[in-house]
């Protein structure tokens, strides 16, 4: 007996998944998503990856990732769909949520945010990362663990302890990483592929987006913002930002990073990164976001400065609590 029965009678009855995450995904919903699919695949399944826009850079090379669908047009008859990585249904993108035959749902994910959107759900809020709990449901349930599996998985396991920097690097996660390693994924082939790999351009935006910081609370909150004239200036994509709020976290002293960026509609996102016990997650909900205790995200509406005070202030009322 083991929590995934369910999830693995899920997996080995049916014959045509999806597999999906949520929108605006990095490495850990992607290589969750796509170790899962290929998995699946040499179990001799037909699996349809499914995220809404084709891969943001660097994560092209993920073995896969080619072979990612990006509509739901003419799929049917599926028998379940396998979420990772994913907190709410919603997050999954518009067409999906739409999609009538979405069959059993399976939710495997990390998020301690979770709502539980599935028909089975595995939410482990003490992995590492989704990858960590695709890895074990994969483990439980006797499929092959193929190099390109591991890769996949790796990647989301490396991305999402930041390094295995993060406080979520657990000794299961570094365990679970060296397993990984010995499946066949390469650290330096894939640390050169996602750290080393960056347009020029993402270099002129980083330092458009540096020269916005602001301190605040006696230093211990430190704020970017990066705006649409930004990435027009630069030609630079709005994903070649991720990982900036992690440069105000970087700062000594700082307990709360922030980052906030348009994204359009008369709508910004804010993304929160704190150190220690900080929790950021709730600060995100209070918000209608989510995510985990040291990085978490919501979208609010409002210009630029007007959501950067409304995040200010309510970290400030979270640092004092
Ligand atoms: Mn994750």
């Amino acid at each position: 007996m083991s929590i995934f029965d369910e999830a693995i009678e899920v997996a080995k009855n049916g014959k045509r998944f999806i597999v999906i995450t949520h929108v605006n995904p990095e490495g850990d919903a992607l290589g969750s998503m796509l170790g899962l699919t290929l998995a699946l695949r040499d179990a001799g399944k037909e699996v349809f990856a499914f995220t809404e826009e084709g891969a943001p850079e660097p994560y092209g090379f993920l073995p896969g990732m080619d072979t990612a669908v990006h509509t739901l047009k003419d799929i049917d008859n599926i028998d379940a769909t396998f979420a990772t990585d994913c907190g709410q249904l919603s997050r999954l993108g518009e067409e999906y949520e739409n999609f009538e035959g979405k069959g059993t749902i399976v939710n495997l994910d990390h998020h301690k945010t979770n709502d539980n959107f599935g028909d089975i759900n595995i939410v482990h809020a003490h992995a590492s990362a989704a990858g960590e709990v695709v890895y074990d449901f994969l483990r439980a349930g006797g499929f092959e663990i193929s190099k390109d599996v591991a890769t996949n998985l790796y990647v989301a396991i490396h991305t999402d302890t930041g390094s295995f920097r993060y406080s979520s690097s657990t000794a299961e996660a570094f365990r679970k990483a060296g397993e990984l390693v010995e499946l066949g994924a390469d650290p330096r082939e894939i640390s050169m592929r996602v750290y080393e790999s960056y347009p020029a351009v993402r270099f002129e935006l980083m330092g458009l987006v540096l020269q916005t910081l602001k301190m605040h609370v006696d230093g211990r909150v430190a704020s970017l913002v990066l705006t649409d004239e930004m990435l027009r200036t630069t030609g630079a994509k709005k994903e070649l930002a991720d990982g900036f709020v992690n440069f105000a976290r970087a700062i000594k002293g700082v307990d709360v990073g922030i980052l906030i960026r348009e994204a359009g509609d008369g709508i910004c996102k804010a993304s929160l990164r704190s150190k220690k016990e900080v929790d950021v997650a709730s600060v995100a909900e209070s918000f209608g976001g989510g995510g985990h205790t040291n990085a978490a995200g919501a979208a609010l509406k409002g210009g630029i400065t007007e959501v950067r005070d409304i995040i200010l202030e309510a970290v400030g009322k979270e640092l004092n609590s």
